[in-house]
């Protein structure tokens, strides 16, 4: 299969411009979101949906999230990754099948539909995460394309997936927020360097190959801001797969932790990982055929 996103081959960052739709809505899905929305989300790369969890949903998901960080069972598990410089949970990865409300999660009208609508075709999950960013402790996630890494190292072959982050904290200018720069999903940004073996293994814990230029930074920055999602718990998040984004250190008292679902359209199946890498594991890319998801009844 042809190359369209060829990244990380060497000593030359590039722009290029992106070949695949932004939104893939045919209408067969429900109209979860409005035009006005649906335009937003196209024109921005993201979409923020406030107050889409209650209290009580919310005060769930955090003691299952708190549960599994404690887990004994868990503590040595490649699901749970900790800070590069301290042992603090950085992320666990696969929770939508370590916990019954967060396996519910994926399945929830509020957000599948969302997925079905702007992938325009049934979804499965690709990855799940918890980003706990731990009081005083959390340390950054720097710039990135998710697509940049799924296209590389899981061989995702289009843009026709987006991540769903729900804030299971609040987030605020302090705790380290979510930032994202409006429409750079429409540029690709092909990233200097060689992949390392196992890259994953740094990656999730630093992320230091596999991330834009400075170059190409400023100027998508220079073109569509910098946008922080500073907003209360139960606020949702869509953001496309390409669109650029990271977040700060989280040096408030108070931690930040946000759910991430990964929606990938049925018909953008993870290929073989370009330049001849080892597929990622299971936890980290779900490979598995056939799988698809099916809203629950609210
Ligand atoms: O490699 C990945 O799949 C993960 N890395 C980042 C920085 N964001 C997406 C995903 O969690
Ligand atoms: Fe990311």
């Amino acid at each position: 299969m042809q190359d369209c996103y060829v990244s990380r081959v060497g000593r030359t960052a590039a722009l290029m411009a992106r070949r695949d739709p932004v939104v893939y809505e045919d209408g067969r899905y429900a109209r979860a979101l409005d035009a006005a929305q649906l335009r937003q989300y196209e024109e921005d790369g993201f979409l923020v949906l406030p107050g889409v969890l209650g209290a009580d949903e919310l005060d769930g998901l955090r003691a299952e999230v708190a549960a599994l960080a404690d887990d004994p069972a868990l503590r040595e598990a490649e699901e749970l990754i900790r800070e590069p410089d301290s042992s603090a949970v950085r992320s666990i990865f696969r929770v939508h099948e370590l916990g019954a409300r967060l396996a519910e999660l994926p399945r929830d009208p509020r957000l599948l539909e969302v997925a079905r609508q702007i992938l325009g075709s049934e979804v499965y999950i690709h990855q799940s995460r918890v980003n706990l960013k731990p009081a005083l402790d959390g340390r950054e996630f720097y710039w990135h394309s998710d697509f940049e890494t799924w296209h590389v190292e899981d061989g995702m072959p289009a843009m026709r997936a987006l991540s769903c982050s729900v804030l299971l904290t609040d987030n605020t200018p302090f705790n380290g927020p979510l930032m994202l720069i409006p429409g750079s999903h429409r540029q690709f940004v092909a990233c200097v360097g060689e992949t390392p073996e196992a890259h994953y293994r740094q990656s999730l814990r630093r992320q230091e190959v596999g991330v834009p230029d400075p170059v190409s930074l400023r100027y998508l920055a220079e073109q569509g801001g910098l946008r922080a999602v500073t907003a209360p718990a139960g606020a949702v998040v869509f953001f496309d797969c390409n669109t650029l984004h990271g977040s700060g250190g989280n040096l408030s008292p108070w931690p930040r932790s946000n759910v991430f679902m990964v929606y990938n359209s049925v018909h953008n199946r993870l290929m073989a990982p370009f330049h001849g890498l080892a597929p990622r594991p299971a936890h980290i890319a779900s490979r598995r055929v056939g799988e698809v998801l099916t809203p629950w009844r609210r």
